[in-house]
């Protein structure tokens, strides 16, 4: 841990403890406790791929802000429903230096958040954060957000640079990966409908993973939605997505065994219980067209950046053995191949009448 950059920040030096949090596969995080015993989330951003950190961390500020005052208008602590970075030594909320971009958020206490395997109760409890988010975001002018991370969710441009990878085949990878490669070309066109319905830019988070949600350790209560860094304007049925395609799989996204994978539906049913309720009151008809349309897009585009990673070398993702980003290439395959069969029985669920009143 350098101690030069923590010098940075207003915490009582030399630390009591450090605890890495592996969970992320972009950012390295680390659970710090000052001397004084107070504890912290120390941050490492991964400038590859944040390069924006300014527009980030204004997203961030802008975005944060405004949940500290509703939550504060309801009644509700504030210093528990949403992130708190301090600032560094330059007045900013970020201190930079040649090896990166830091930051230092305050922990929010009797909180966990869910990893490892989901339970009904842990997607429901995460559908109603990431909808709540959502809705306490709608009245935020989506346009005032930087596109820090431009294109995230495109899927055709997504699509277009791994055709180009495949075509390139700069590691000699793609014949190993040959029916992966096939099976995600052929779906393209079913890939590529959802871009061309017009539907309304929200202010979305865009990595809804149940672990980026903290909840009260003892009730299981939604407090907080965390990792706000891909926080961008973006699409209702995205951010209903991820979960899905990250939780509702028989397995983990990067198990060796892929051929378990495939869509449990009682899991996806307890997502949609709490995510859709939370938004009834500002979905449009549109949207709730494609919230299926959406999960499977997204477990798509999914399929094909892991992919187009494992073609390029692992340059995007931490990976560690060279396999893993096309293990979880087919972890995604053999979701979305089930999500294909069971499409017309989560249609049903998510147009569920009694979710909507
Ligand atoms: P990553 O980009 O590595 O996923 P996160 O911001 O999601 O980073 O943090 C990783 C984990 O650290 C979270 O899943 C959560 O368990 C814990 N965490 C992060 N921020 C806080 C916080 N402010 N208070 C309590 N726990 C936190
Ligand atoms: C990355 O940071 P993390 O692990 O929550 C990625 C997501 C992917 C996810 C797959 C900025 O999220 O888009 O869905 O890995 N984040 C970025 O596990 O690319
Ligand atoms: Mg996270």
């Amino acid at each position: 841990m350098d101690e030069k950059v923590l010098s940075q920040f207003p915490i009582a030096l030399p630390l009591r403890d450090v605890k890495a949090l592996t969970n992320g596969i972009i950012n390295t995080t680390d659970l710090i406790t000052d001397s004084n015993g107070e504890r912290y989330i120390f941050q490492r951003i991964n400038t590859n791929i944040f390069s924006n950190t300014e527009g980030m961390m204004k997203n961030i500020d802008i975005v944060t802000t405004h949940i500290r005052e509703k939550a504060a208008k309801a009644g509700k602590d504030p210093e528990r429903a949403t992130l708190h970075f301090l600032p560094s030594s330059n007045g900013t909320l970020l201190y930079k230096n040649e090896n990166g971009a830091y930051r230092v958020s305050k922990f929010i206490a009797n909180t966990i958040s869910f990893e490892g395997k989901a339970t009904p109760k842990s997607l429901e409890m995460a559908g109603l954060s990431f909808g709540s988010f959502i809705r306490d975001l709608s009245d935020l002018d989506a346009s005032l957000l930087t596109e820090t991370l431009p294109n995230f969710h495109n899927t055709p441009m997504r699509i277009e640079h791994f055709m180009q990878t495949v075509k390139a085949d700069p590691v000699n990878r793609v014949s190993s990966a040959k029916e992966d490669v096939d099976y995600l070309v052929s779906l393209i066109e079913e890939a590529s409908k959802l871009s061309k319905i017009k539907l309304p830019l929200r202010v979305t988070h865009n990595d809804t993973k149940t672990s980026n949600v903290l909840v009260d350790k003892d009730t299981l209560e939604p407090l907080a939605v965390i990792d706000l860094d891909t926080v961008m304007p973006g699409l209702l049925c995205h951010d209903f997505a991820d979960s899905i395609r990250y939780s509702a799989n028989y397995v983990a996204e990067d198990e060796k065994e892929y051929s378990g994978a495939g869509l449990d539906l009682e899991m996806y049913k307890a997502y949609a219980k709490g995510f859709i309720p939370a938004v009834s009151s500002i979905i449009t008809d549109e949207e709730i067209d494609t919230l299926v349309q959406g999960v499977i897009t997204i477990v798509y585009e999914q399929a094909i950046r892991f992919l187009d990673d494992y073609l390029s070398g692992d340059v995007y993702y931490h990976t560690q053995y060279p396999e893993h980003n096309l293990i979880r290439t087919r972890t995604q395959i053999g979701l979305l191949k089930d999500m294909i069969k069971k499409r017309s029985e989560m249609e049903e669920i998510a147009r569920d009448p009694k979710l909507y009143k």
